[in-house]
């Protein structure tokens, strides 16, 4: 039913808008222009790259809006189970290209810009990224909803839309400096605010206790301390060649509206608005801590704020079409991206029952039939673990709920499984600590969720031996695996369009880029010389663009026979960019002992490093100071000339590895075996032709099985041999090499030797617990393979093709995909075809 004016012309209207825009170069480029004087007001006969990228996004932004309306209208009416996807980051980056290339009108755009006088690839630039997440858990976010929306499933994200997203990494002499990332100071046309989806979300307070009804049922009553606002902000998610467009719904903190009258009837009218404003607050910024976890109050508020938004909008929505709660698990299911989410679920109950009225029972079995659970670490500095005390301040409910939803697992942990003891406090979700009592997030996300999984093969095996073990022995069934995998629409199509053109040519279909698995097609061209030629071609364009990078950085022009060897990730000591380092200054040391004969030999390297630290992360500032150090002495010694380059490329972020990625030839995927849950830059790099370093860890392990061993350079100890050695490693030999390449930073060799103290003490004298020193020597062996295959040229290039050839199974379409069947139990809803678009 449409709901308007009083005498609704419907006729008029359906005719009014009966088709889509249309997209030929006339229609665009008057859409263009429309926008330059109405939308953003300026003269139609003066605007620059920015604006003209300003118009061109709204005039894309209106196609979108179409398929926005009418896939929601279309899920409306069919009513199927939906899927939420639940997460605290979701790092987008830019989305001018994805949209163009999503709807299919790349080259009309292009040439109507063109023809209007603007270069398509400056207007792009003018967009600055949505960096509303630290790293791969917030770009597989981003992924998982490109792949959602082009498989037509009925999903939406939902998460929080920060005014200061990732900070902006600067790297002054050498260390890392932040600043803040305002990314929304032109505006972000990519948005539609729903200045009327409001909900209100409640903190602190109290909970009152009242008995009803001749049942004597109890009812709570939370009178909540401080009330804000939170507003919708949709975000249209276009599938690849399909009308379907998905939904990313942020919401932003407002003040409420409910005037406290009392504190303006006494006067403060001015500070009482300014009280008010600090409501905004709690969607300011994006936590850019990566490490350990940190229990920051504010942190908890934006969780809270999340879910208990989101949540209210679900069942609002759910309840538009169902009397009562008993389809509610056939109609929803939500997945928590990690437990940043799982205030969800005491918020559910306390929906259920303090406001829907249902029982316990009734509350908690919708509840554990909904939501599921992914784990991205096994590290346990970074599980959450809040206090009891905060949470019983901020959301005293809440907090009745979990004491109430731990006893009763206790209960029946005694009763179903004979537990008791220590077993039984091992598994508890609360704990009791030198800090106090602390709520284990993982685990209240684990007894409510009826699945959990892990993000590669070898993580999901770990997470039920180690972290999750008590519970893997009660609910095996719980458990499951979802390889990561990411969109070959942004990582491939978009980013690399000359090898995308090269591999449509040659398999004679696009068909791959929805079922990338066809990429097998490509292994039995391998070795044919021509296909090998052309695929030097294309790789050659991606490292001019690539060294066009460099050159703007640091005004040198790259060797570029090198080999251009990445590492591009947040900085961690367990992702080891240390040891890459360490590896570089011995490199270093041996050109430099060698004679000028002997240097006619040496392979050329240009290795490239990126990443942010942590803001308070001291040893990764260190690093990133190290590889900066390293750099300035050998990228100046022209005995070593264009044998060896080192480059820190600051501020790394979604639009960087969109240049970075495709140009390299070599990628680095180096962390201790068992520590990196799965990576997904190893997968964004196969896909494009660059060959692995790297150990068998996290998905390495299942790219290794797809492309072979043989065409990566696979070192180091298994994870299975990791915790016997960390045991013994302070008697362990250490490697001569390893010893010398530490013994030139400390003695100053790069200068700044006693700031680096603390680095090495991290991997000297029997601490090294990421087992740099263990590693080093097949490390060491590894890049020495990779030189000596890089020296036949024809060998190369046929692992390089395998390496895409090999990379089918890692496009987040199939991870969806065995989402969508082993866990959400959602299903498809192509849009019917379009007969008048809006009936
Ligand atoms: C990453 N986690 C894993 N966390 O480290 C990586 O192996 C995996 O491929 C990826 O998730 C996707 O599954 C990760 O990025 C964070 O950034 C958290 C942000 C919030 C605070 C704790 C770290």
């Amino acid at each position: 039913p449409v709901e308007g004016g009083d005498h609704l012309n419907r006729e008029l209207l359906y005719s009014l808008l009966d088709s889509y825009l249309k997209n030929d170069v006339v229609s665009i480029q008057e859409s263009i222009v429309h926008h330059v004087e109405f939308t953003l007001a300026r003269s139609r006969y003066k605007f620059d790259n920015r604006e003209a990228y300003f118009a061109a996004a709204h005039s894309l932004r209106d196609r979108l809006i179409e398929r926005w309306n009418d896939t929601q209208a279309w899920l409306k009416y069919k009513d199927p189970k939906r899927v939420y996807y639940l997460s605290m980051e979701f790092l987008m980056g830019r989305t001018f290209l994805n949209a163009l290339h999503n709807l299919g009108v790349i080259a009309p755009y292009q040439e109507a810009l063109s023809g209007l006088g603007y270069e398509m690839e400056n207007v792009q630039q003018a967009e600055r990224d949505a960096a509303l997440g630290n790293g791969g858990l917030g770009r597989l976010a981003s992924c998982f909803l490109d792949s959602m929306a082009t498989l037509n499933l009925p999903a939406w994200g939902y998460g929080i839309r920060y005014e200061y997203g990732m900070f902006r990494q600067v790297v002054s002499e050498g260390f890392q400096k932040e600043q803040p990332d305002y990314w929304l100071t032109f505006g972000y046309p990519w948005e539609i605010e729903r200045p009327h989806v409001t909900y209100p979300v409640k903190f602190y307070g109290h909970v009152s206790v009242h008995e009803e009804g001749s049942d004597g049922r109890q009812n709570f009553v939370w009178n909540a301390g401080e009330e804000v606002t939170a507003v919708a902000y949709d975000n249209p998610i276009p599938g690849f060649k399909t009308p379907t467009c998905a939904n990313l719904r942020l919401w932003a903190a407002k003040p409420c509206q409910e005037f406290d009258l009392e504190a303006f009837n006494t006067g403060d009218y001015v500070s009482s608005i300014i009280d008010k404003q600090k409501a905004e607050t709690i969607t300011s910024v994006l936590y850019p801590d990566d490490k350990t976890f940190e229990g920051k109050e504010l942190r908890l508020k934006q969780q809270h704020f999340m879910v208990s938004a989101t949540l209210q909008d679900i069942v609002r929505r759910y309840k538009e079409q169902h009397k009562d709660f008993d389809a509610f698990p056939e109609k929803v299911a939500m997945q928590l991206n990690d437990t940043h989410p799982t205030l969800g679920i005491p918020e559910l109950m306390r929906i259920l029952m303090d406001e829907n009225r249902l029982g316990w029972t009734q509350s908690w079995d919708i509840t554990t039939k909904v939501f599921s659970f992914t784990n991205h670490t096994v590290l346990p500095e970074a599980l959450e673990q809040w206090p009891v005390s905060l949470v019983e301040k901020l959301l005293p409910r809440h907090m009745q709920i979990i004491y109430d939803i731990n006893w009763r697992f206790l209960q029946e942990l005694q009763q179903n499984h004979g537990i008791s003891g220590d077993k039984l406090g091992n598994m508890s979700i609360i704990v009791d600590t030198e800090y106090g009592k602390m709520v284990r997030m993982a685990y209240l996300a684990l007894v409510a969720s009826h699945t959990v999984n892990g993000v590669a093969a070898m993580h999901s095996k770990l997470i039920k031996e180690t972290i999750f073990k008590d519970f893997n022995a009660i609910w095996p069934e719980k458990f499951q695996n979802k390889t990561n995998g990411v969109t070959q629409r942004r990582w491939l199509a978009q980013c690399n369009p000359p090898l995308a053109k090269l591999i449509t040519d040659t398999l004679g279909t696009e068909a791959w880029v929805t079922h990338l698995d066809l990429l097998q097609g490509l292994r039995e061209h391998a070795e044919d010389e021509e296909f090998q030629q052309k695929w030097a071609g294309v790789k050659k364009e991606a490292k001019v663009k690539l060294a066009n990078m460099i050159k703007d950085l640091s005004g040198d022009e790259v060797n570029m026979e090198a080999i251009f060897d990445v590492q591009v990730k947040r900085i961690h000591e367990y992702k080891r960019q240390f040891m890459n380092i360490l590896s570089v200054v011995l490199r270093y040391d041996r050109i430099k002992s060698m004679s000028p004969e002997e240097r006619k030999d040496v392979v050329p390297r240009v290795v490239i490093i990126g990443g942010k630290a942590a803001p308070g992360y001291d040893l990764a500032k260190r690093i990133i100071k190290l590889i900066s150090a390293v750099s300035e002495t050998v990228n100046k010694d022209s005995e070593v000339g264009d044998l060896l380059k080192v480059y820190f490329v600051p501020d790394y972020n979604v639009s960087l590895a969109e240049v970075i990625i495709p140009g390299s030839d070599l990628n680095q995927q180096i962390s201790t075996a068992g520590t990196e849950a799965s990576g997904t830059s190893n997968m964004k790099f196969a896909m494009n032709g660059s060959l692995i370093i790297g150990t068998m860890d996290g998905a390495n392990v299942e790219i290794a099985e797809e492309i072979g061993e043989e065409n990566m350079f696979i070192f180091g100890v298994d994870a299975k041999e990791v915790p016997e050695l960390r045991e013994q490693r302070e008697y362990l030999q250490v490697d001569p090499q390893f010893q010398h390449a530490v013994n030139m930073i400390k003695n100053g060799h790069f200068g700044w030797n006693d700031y680096f103290n603390p680095l090495i003490d991290s991997v000297t004298g029997g601490r090294d617990w990421y087992l740099l020193a263990n590693d080093f020597n097949s490390y060491l062996q590894a890049q020495e393979r990779v030189d000596s295959e890089w020296r036949d040229k024809k060998v190369w290039l046929k692992k390089s093709i395998l390496s895409t050839a090999g990379s089918g199974k890692f496009s987040s379409d199939r991870t969806i995909h065995e989402y969508a069947e082993d866990i959400w139990k959602v299903e498809p809803q192509p849009p019917s075809p379009p007969e008048g678009r809006r009936e």
